[in-house]
């Protein structure tokens, strides 16, 4: 039996539901349960301040309500004006700033409903759009973030805002609802791609460009390795199947990496990621949302078998895949010289959160920035930011302003420090577990001190941490990562490479903070004794012994 969820998409008239009239309801600062899950489609969550739950409850008034939103931004491209239009939402209606995601965009968190359209609206005067960000449908395209490097990265982009623009929902319900458009009256109104019951489950599109496989492409439904030859963008390896969601105690659910199964070029790009979606539209399953995702569809069909039905719609076999290889799923901080004398310079941003603190001044510093800068900005699946296009002689104003506004971290922060990602969790996340992004401040100087103490502190360790198995900061690529349990407890895995190919694995189930620290403490001491030259942690920790060989081959190629 269809699951409850699918009723709802089912009866929403193209994702109108009664979200409009919740809107407009004085009495209460929430919409209907049922909306709310509409509304993700429309790019925004409804949440509540979970800091205060308990107070509230007490004093008999209803929970915090206010609303996450988050944009489309394919590639986490954007100009100078789009900035300064952010900033000012983020000024305007939010809470807390602005925040980078995993994927490359902005959310804003602590909207109150009477300012949710005002807030959309903003968004789209800003030439942006937040239809989409999330839901049942194509999310935000994420792509390798520093794409004016060279001609093919270019193009890569553009490919990236391609899929995003022939991937989006056609349903005009958005624009009644946002953007006060005509309402459809007596027209019918279709969904080409998605039909009107959309996907049974969220899907995600990856480009990465070899070496650099920033965007962690086999944590995508597609994951797409651009293959550059002789300096030219000639196609794409398809991965299909990656993601990383779990829940504790269900291995039935787990995070899986996306297996590479053949090559486009070009020009059939956007027939194959439609089909992909198609298949899965298809074959996904539409009662147990646990098991909804393309991972499972997968599994449950086989690879192969959901590799001829694909090649079967499309009415040609793919080619074989091209080789590629990756060595890093980081940022590359600093200046980086562009293909056309342009000069591009990646911050580092802890947590992705931009607001102004004693010790740095995100919001007001980039402001000033992006008066200045005459180039673009990029967001990283990392949480950073890149302040892209900027010509030789400006590198210098550039880096003045950087350094008075405390944004120059990258500089001086330890190497675990520049190469941590935690997911938002607590207070936001309805979600959480335990906390993250708060707690990462907390925990980092207390590994720093470790490392320090194995001469360890210039070696570059991925650390991720999640507030939950859901796993947005991609935890299960972490060469150390925390998956939360309960408050102040966490799971600890380890063990993933440094380039986004390997999956960690459990070492420590529910420890507290203390366990933790020492069950660390003797890996780097074995590390820093042990390890080989320019070996990463991950594997040495495969190497020694101290963890096993890993049950996922990873990287399957099918034929
Ligand atoms: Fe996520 C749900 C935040 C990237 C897997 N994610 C959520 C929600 C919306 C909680 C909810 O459903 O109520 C979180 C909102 C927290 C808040 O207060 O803002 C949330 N996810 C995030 C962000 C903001 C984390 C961050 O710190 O940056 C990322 C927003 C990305 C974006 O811009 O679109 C974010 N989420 C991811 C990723 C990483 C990625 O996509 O590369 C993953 C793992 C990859 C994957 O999808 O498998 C991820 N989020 C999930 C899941 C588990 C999905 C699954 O298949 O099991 C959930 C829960 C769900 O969907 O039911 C979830
Ligand atoms: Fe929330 Fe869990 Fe995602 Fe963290 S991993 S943002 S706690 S859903």
């Amino acid at each position: 039996m269809p699951s409850h969820f699918e009723q709802i998409k089912i009866d929403s008239r193209f994702l109108r539901g009664g979200i409009a009239a919740g809107l407009a309801d004085p009495v209460t600062g929430a919409i209907s349960e049922d909306d709310n899950k509409l509304l993700k489609f429309h790019g925004s969550y409804q949440q509540d301040d979970r800091d205060i739950r308990d107070e509230r409850r007490r004093q008999k008034l209803e929970p915090a309500y206010a609303f996450m939103v988050r944009a489309r931004l394919p590639g986490g491209v954007m100009t100078t004006a789009q900035w300064l239009a952010f900033d000012r939402i983020a000024t305007d209606y939010a809470s807390s700033g602005l925040r980078i995601t995993t994927r490359q965009t902005f959310q804003w968190h602590g909207i109150i409903k009477r300012d949710l359209k005002p807030t959309i609206a903003a968004i789209n005067a800003a030439l942006a759009s937040t239809i989409a960000a999330c839901g049942d449908v194509n999310r935000n395209v994420v792509c390798n973030s520093n794409p004016v490097e060279s001609q093919a990265h270019e193009e890569a982009y553009a490919w990236s805002v391609r899929l995003s623009e022939h991937l989006k929902p056609k349903t005009r319900a958005y624009h009644e609802l946002w953007l006060d458009g005509e309402k459809l009256v007596g027209e019918e109104e279709v969904e080409p791609l998605y039909g009107p019951t959309y996907l049974p489950r969220k899907f995600k599109i990856g480009l990465a460009i070899p070496p650099l496989n920033d965007v962690d492409v086999f944590a995508q439904d597609l994951g797409l390795i651009a293959i550059i030859e002789h300096g030219r963008l000639v196609g794409f390896n398809a991965a299909i199947g990656g993601g990383m969601g779990a829940s504790h105690g269900d291995p039935s659910t787990y995070p899986r990496l996306a297996d590479v199964i053949g090559f486009v070029p070009p020009e059939q790009l956007l027939a194959l990621a439609e089909t992909v979606i198609a298949v899965q539209r298809d074959w996904g399953d539409r009662e147990e949302r646990k098991h909804a995702r393309l991972k499972y569809t997968i599994d449950r069909h086989g690879l192969a078998v959901f590799k001829a039905e694909l090649e079967q719609r499309l009415g040609y076999a793919l080619q074989p895949a091209r080789a590629f290889r990756f060595d890093h799923n980081g940022d590359r901080y600093g200046w980086v010289e562009g293909h056309a004398g342009y000069w591009h310079l990646t911050l580092q941003v802890e947590a992705g959160r931009l607001f102004d603190t004693a010790a740095h001044t995100w919001l007001s510093g980039m402001r000033e920035l992006a008066s200045v800068h005459t180039g673009d900005i990029r967001l990283t699946c990392n949480q950073n930011l890149i302040i892209a296009n900027v010509a030789a002689a400006e590198r210098e104003r550039i880096d003045t302003i950087v350094a008075r506004h405390g944004m120059d971290g990258y500089r001086k922060h330890s190497a675990i420090r520049q190469h941590a990602v935690a997911c938002v969790a607590l207070p936001t996340c309805g979600l959480a577990m335990a906390e993250s992004e708060r707690y990462l401040p907390q925990l980092l100087p207390k590994l720093e001190a470790l490392l320090d103490r194995h001469g360890l502190i210039d070696t570059p360790i991925l650390l991720r941490l999640s507030g939950c198995p859901n796993g947005c900061s991609r935890p299960y690529l972490g060469e150390i990562a925390l998956i939360g349990r309960a408050p102040g407890r966490y799971d600890l895995r380890l063990g993933a490479d440094f380039s986004g190919q390997r999956l960690n694995q459990l070492h420590r189930e529910n420890i507290d903070e203390a366990v933790l620290l020492e069950a660390l403490e003797q890996l780097f001491a074995r590390y820093a004794g042990e390890r080989a030259v320019g070996e990463h942690f991950g594997d040495f920790l495969l190497r020694a012994g101290i963890l096993g060989r890993p049950r996922q081959i990873p990287l399957k190629v099918v034929a």
